[in-house]
Parts: C-alpha cells; structure tokens; sequence
C-alpha cells in the first residue's frame, strides 16, 4: 500500500519554533518529526511514500531526497494551506489501489500502523478523557458507523488519531466542500467511506499530535525514552553516564560531566567539562553544553550553546540560540498552578507543572539573564545583561 504523509503545514501554533524550519522537520530525538511517521509507514510495509509539501518544502525533500530506506519517496506540492483533503487531493494522481494517510506532525505507535494497514479500510482510534476536543468515533460491532468533530456531548471516549487505509474508491470522494473553519477536511472523505465501507477502528495506546511548543518537548520525552544506552563518540573516563544515554559517533563529553538517562547527545556536540545532563533532554548536532551548565528534560537543538553557569529546564530552544553566562530559567510557579504559553495571541494552559522557555533561532540572552518560566522569545531576541525577562519578546 502507499502512503501519503501529510507535511504542508507551517505549524502556526508552534511559533517560533517554525520560523526557518516547518513543523514537520522540527527535532524529535535523532530525526525530524516527520521521519518517525515515515518510519512507522515503511515498518507497516509501504511500498512507497507520497509527502504532501508545501511551506519550506525544500528542508523536506533535502532530508528524504527520492528514496528513503531502500523505499520511493514521491512528493506532492499542495499550493495553498487549504485543509487536509486538499492536501491528499494534491497527492491523488500519485495513488492507485488502497492508500494509506497519516499527519507528519503525529507520533504513532508504530504497531498500530502496522495493524491499520493490515485491516484497511481502517482508522486509528485512541481512548481519551477529554473527547470533546477531538473527532469522535461511534461504533457498532467493532465497525466504526458515525464521526463527530468536537462534540459538547460526546457518544463514545474514542478519539480519531489520524491514521487512516482508505479503499480505492475514496480517490474518487477527496473533493469535499470546505467545512465551517473554511477547510476541506480529511474527516469528511473519512464520513463518506464509513457511508460505503465497513470501515475498522485500531485501538492505540499511543499517540501524540505535536501542535504547540510543549508538545514538541512531549514528543521527545516519548522517543528519548525509547533510546538504548549507545556510546560510540569520544567520552571522557572522568565523566559519568547514567542509563540509557546516546553519545554519537563525532560528539564529545568532557571531564567531570554526569548525565542521566534518557539523553541523547549527537553528532558534533560538545558536553562539558563539570555539565549536569538529566531528564529527556536532546543535545543536537553541533550544539554545545558548557562548564557548570544543568540542562533539566529540554531540548537544544543545532548549533545552540549554553556555555558557562546556567539553568536550563523544561525548555526548547531554536537553532544556533546562545544563552550567555549565568542565564538562568524558572521553570516552577510559586503557585505550583500549571504554566501558560501564548499561542498565536491567546493564552493557555500547557498543563505543565513545569515549564520553561521557548526561544527561536538565534536568540542570544546577556549574561546573568533571568528568564520566566512560559516564556517565548522570537527568534532573534535578545536580553540586556543582568536582566529579568518576564514578558514575551
Ligand atoms: P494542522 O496541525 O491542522 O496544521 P499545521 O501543521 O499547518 O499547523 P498550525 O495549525 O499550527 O498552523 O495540520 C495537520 C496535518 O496536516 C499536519 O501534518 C499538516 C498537514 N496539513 C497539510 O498538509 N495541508 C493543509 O492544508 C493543512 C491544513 C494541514
């Protein structure tokens, strides 16, 4: 079966992180957020890959070229944002025969995709306590016969999780009206096959949409977890390794460094001398972790450098950051109530206890900054010495 992957987004809500890089290739442990998706298809036995682009389409085809693990890579160009059908219609002249569909922005169980394939047509389904935020699924003998979006009253717990094996026949229903959010919507070709189809609902356990900022540090905390202690870069005798840390071919741990597991530290980086790893934090290509540093469960993506006598937690930072020395990040309210983070204007809860910063590509803070927790800094942003930053920038 083919798949089509869905990656045309921007990823509005996970500004800044999507400034120079779309959503989709954002980084989740050792690749882009995307890839674990294709991963999932080729595990599930796809025989070829269709990736719907659009927004900063080159960073795509420049990671995944025209093959990928031995399996075809087509792409298709969606020319504007204008929903989920519209983007598998853009694909529909590369599709013959069953097809799969699946979000580049979602981290699946790879089993349930698996299982997805094998049942088409097909549709993931995750329980959750919260349905009203979601597509719901009705069900009858195992057979799904009803989707609602967001309902106030919901028929079942079952969520749609955005995984579908679609028959032939929905090549034929892809031109559906644009819904009350002005979008042509996946969910409404999905109505029309269940309408035709004794359509299969595979239950996951699993499953992550990374739409806003703290999701995306979610998103690593799920796959960091997943890492087997791999040690093959250059480690010092006088640093100490905890559980299951990756060291890559190419990257460097220093003298007097401890870094608790699940940590990944990749090719390029630099870790020390005297840094404190923990949590699920991602050290990414050529990025660098300096003396007295903690960095707690975050994320430093390339070419990003804390270097001297700071505190990084619960946070992600953008590409090529540099926190001078002393900067420190409040990641915990007095209050303990959940942090909050603006999201294209509007403030809400990320649910999180603990939090930290968003910083976008390039920030650069002055020494002894103090940072807020639920901060977000626009890439380029930058702070005085000694200053105490608490609002956005
Ligand atoms: P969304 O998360 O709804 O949209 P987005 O990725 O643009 O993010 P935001 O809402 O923050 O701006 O998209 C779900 C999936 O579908 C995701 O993998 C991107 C993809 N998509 C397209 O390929 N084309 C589209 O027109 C839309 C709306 C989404």
């Amino acid at each position: 079966m083919k798949a089509v992957v869905l990656a045309a987004g921007e990823g509005t809500r996970i500004r800044p992180l999507s400034g120079s890089v779309p959503k989709p290739m954002l980084p989740v442990a050792d690749r882009p957020l995307v890839a674990h998706t294709v991963d999932a298809a080729i595990d599930a036995g796809a025989e070829e890959i269709v990736l719907v682009v659009g927004y900063e389409a080159e960073t795509v085809r420049a990671h995944f070229d025209d093959s990928y693990r031995g399996v075809p890579i087509t792409y298709a160009v969606q020319e504007g944002q204008d929903g989920t059908a519209d983007a598998v219609n853009a694909a529909s002249e590369h599709l013959d025969g069953p097809f799969a569909v699946l979000n580049g922005d979602n981290l699946y169980d790879p089993a349930a995709i698996d299982a997805l394939f094998d049942a088409c047509p097909a549709v993931c389904a995750v329980e959750v306590e919260n349905p009203s935020n979601y597509g719901v699924l009705s069900t009858e003998d195992d057979t799904i016969v009803d989707i609602v979006e967001k309902p106030a009253d919901p028929p079942t717990n079952l969520a749609n999780a955005g995984a579908y094996a679609f028959p032939e026949r929905a090549r034929e229903w892809l031109e559906v009206p644009a819904s009350e959010r002005g979008e042509h919507e996946i969910t409404d070709v999905l109505a029309r096959v269940i309408d035709e189809f004794a359509v299969t609902p595979v239950t996951t356990d699993r499953w992550m949409d990374v739409g806003r900022p703290w999701e995306l540090l979610e998103a690593n905390e799920w796959k960091l977890g997943d890492l087997n202690r791999r040690i093959e870069g250059e480690v010092s005798d006088a640093a100490q390794l905890e559980g299951d840390v990756v060291v890559e071919e190419g990257a460097t741990v220093k003298p007097g460094v401890l870094i608790e597991g699940p940590a990944l530290i990749r090719s390029g980086a630099t870790v020390g001398p005297n840094a404190y790893i923990r949590g699920a934090t991602l050290v990414d290509e050529d990025a660098s972790v300096g003396n007295a540093v903690e960095i707690k469960n975050s994320v430093l993506s390339r070419g990003t450098s804390v270097s001297h006598l700071s505190y990084v937690g619960d946070s992600v930072l953008g590409r090529n950051v540099n926190f001078g020395a002393g900067t420190t990040v409040a990641n915990l309210r007095h209050d303990d109530e959940a942090i909050k983070f603006t999201v294209k204007g509007e403030r809400l809860s990320t649910g999180r206890r603990k939090f930290g910063v968003v910083a976008g590509d390039g920030v650069k803070t002055g020494i002894n900054t103090s940072l807020t927790p639920g901060l977000k800094l626009d890439a380029g942003a930058t702070s005085r010495p000694g200053e105490v930053v608490e609002r956005d920038r």
